[in-house]
């Protein structure tokens, strides 16, 4: 089955002062149809960072950033579009842009109404894990069992959805990576992917970039010298039966991906 890759388009500046809106969404149109022709699938649109210690963004200005992306990338390509917010007001205006899918770090658990707003707009959701919220969440996280927790989590929040009138085939799950785990967290779930993909919804895996690669190798101290590792957990993610991998190095690993089906579809005929 082949793998979809979703490129991630981040629309965080700091300051729109002096018309920088424009240049913002602009630089962000261009980096979108850039990883449309290196071959993404599907484009991830977000406002808000989530990475360990960023601060919150309100809906209003979330809207403003993502908005005007979305919609410049609809007018100039037909495919999948996902908006990354936990605020069902910034999903809502994004699907209205053009946005088919809700890529949601709080599986739909931010707002009282997330899933309700789920189920009334229609799109795919993607119901991720997370253990605590972005500001603290790597402040020594702890589980039991963390494949058997996060797990049970995704399950129930999928049976959440499905109850509010989300159908079936727009669920996908995703462990979460570096959400409020060490890096023996997100190597038990990355080695463990089956536990997810065998609840029943497709998977979608994302360590592009993550600290975690930098656990393992601490040269990597920038994101962007976390390549080699980033494809090595994508390659990892989509033999363990991810159907979707979000990334920041779209033609490279849509690169890794084609040269790893070769394989595996030589040796099938071999076999
Ligand atoms: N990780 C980040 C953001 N959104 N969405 C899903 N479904 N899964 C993830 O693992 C995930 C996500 C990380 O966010 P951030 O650190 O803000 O950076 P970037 O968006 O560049 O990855």
């Amino acid at each position: 089955m082949t793998v979809r890759v979703m490129g991630i388009v981040n629309v965080t500046p700091d300051s729109f002062s002096d018309g920088g809106r424009w240049d913002t969404t602009g630089a962000a149109l261009d980096h979108a149809l850039r990883l449309v022709a290196e071959g993404a699938d599907v484009l991830d649109i977000g406002g808000e960072s989530t990475r360990p210690g960023a601060a919150p963004v309100g809906a209003a200005e979330e809207i403003d950033r993502v908005v005007p992306v979305i919609e410049a990338i609809r007018a100039r390509w037909d495919g999948a579009i996902s908006v990354d917010t936990m605020k069902p007001a910034v999903a809502r205006a994004a699907v209205a842009a053009g946005a088919t899918m809700w890529n949601d770090v709080t599986a739909l658990g931010h707002a009282a109404d997330s899933v309700a707003v789920a189920a009334g707009l229609g799109c795919k959701v993607v119901l991720m894990h997370m253990k605590g919220e972005p500001r603290t969440m790597q402040d020594a996280p702890t589980y039991d069992d963390v494949v058997g927790e996060v797990a049970a989590y995704l399950a129930a929040r999928a049976a959440a959805a499905l109850s509010a009138g989300v159908a079936r085939e727009k669920i996908w799950l995703d462990p979460g990576i570096g959400f409020g785990k060490t890096l023996a967290h997100n190597l038990a779930l990355t080695a463990r992917l089956d536990a997810l993909t065998g609840l029943g919804f497709p998977v979608l895996y994302a360590a592009s970039r993550k600290r975690t690669i930098q656990a393992i190798d601490p040269a990597a101290i920038e994101a962007s010298d976390r390549l080699g590792g980033s494809i090595a957990l994508a390659l990892e993610g989509a033999r363990r039966g991810a159907r979707m991998i979000r990334v920041h190095d779209v033609r490279e690993t849509v690169q890794a991906l084609k040269v790893q089906a070769a394989v595996v579809s030589a040796g099938a005929i071999g076999e």
